[in-house]
């Protein structure tokens, strides 16, 4: 039995990639901010065996403590699933919360880094390892107002790319999924819960489900070892470009 660990497994993507791979056989490290529902999760997994780690992925010394503290089954990780991320307000730069760019920066960019570097020592030396980061269409294209977040996710587009050429020699994969617009807390969370504006991002057309993303990432997963789909760019059907949706 293979283990996959998930950042950010609480809701969204994260969450129905946790369903998704369950379903495919693989035991489970999820990870999250909100152990309730981390909870809630594990109990709708079961009899899947799953391990929860709480932490923030923003707080070096917790990620390393947490993913230092894994039972002996759940050590050896074959796939790590950084999922964790959030956009916080859509402002253009000039009027931009350095507060949000900072939540952003750390989470995305530099969570992921130390999620990354906290799992690598098992996956070098066992010289096999698959890693499957969740990048934007917002890292293909900066869109007006998106600045710091689009630029959060070009990191981790230019990261998947770093990555993969510096463990080519540990034969481990590294790949990324792109979505557009998928209709998770995304929107509530970028709009500090201001359901109305969140909601009518998805007006007027059928966004990507969480599940839909989550199908993608089991494909990629599950593919033979001398196979890397190093990269996808998931968008729902209406749309053609990070900000040309078709709304009907
Ligand atoms: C989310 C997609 O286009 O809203 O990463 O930035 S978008």
């Amino acid at each position: 039995m293979k283990t996959a660990l998930i950042t950010g497994a609480s809701s969204g993507i994260g969450r129905a990639t946790a369903v998704a791979l369950a379903e495919a056989g693989f035991r489970l490290v999820l990870t999250g901010r909100r152990r309730e529902k981390l909870e809630e999760l594990a109990q709708q997994l079961a009899p899947a065996p799953t391990h929860l780690l709480t932490f923030d992925v923003r707080d070096r010394a917790a990620t390393e403590a947490a993913i230092g503290s894994l039972p002996t089954e759940f050590q050896e990780i074959d796939v790590l699933i950084n999922n964790a991320g959030n956009a916080h307000g859509l402002a253009p730069i000039q009027e931009g919360d350095p507060e949000d760019w900072d939540a952003m920066l750390d989470g995305n960019v530099k969570g992921l880094l130390y999620v990354t570097r906290a799992v690598l020592p098992t996956m070098t030396r066992r010289q096999q390892g698959h890693i499957v980061n969740v990048g934007s269409i917002a890292g293909k294209e900066a869109y007006a107002n998106g600045n710091v977040y689009c630029a959060s996710k070009a990191a981790v587009d230019s990261l998947t790319k770093g990555m993969r050429l510096d463990l080519l020699p540990h034969g481990i994969r590294v790949a990324e999924v792109n979505p557009g617009a998928v209709e998770t807390e995304f929107s509530q969370v970028r709009f500090k819960g201001d359901q109305e504006r969140a909601d009518k991002v998805y007006q007027g057309f059928e966004p990507l489900r969480a599940e839909d993303v989550a199908d993608v990432i089991r494909f990629m997963v599950t593919r033979p070892p001398h196979v890397n789909v190093a990269e996808v760019l998931l968008l729902p059907t209406a749309q053609g470009a990070a900000t040309a949706i078709q709304k009907g």
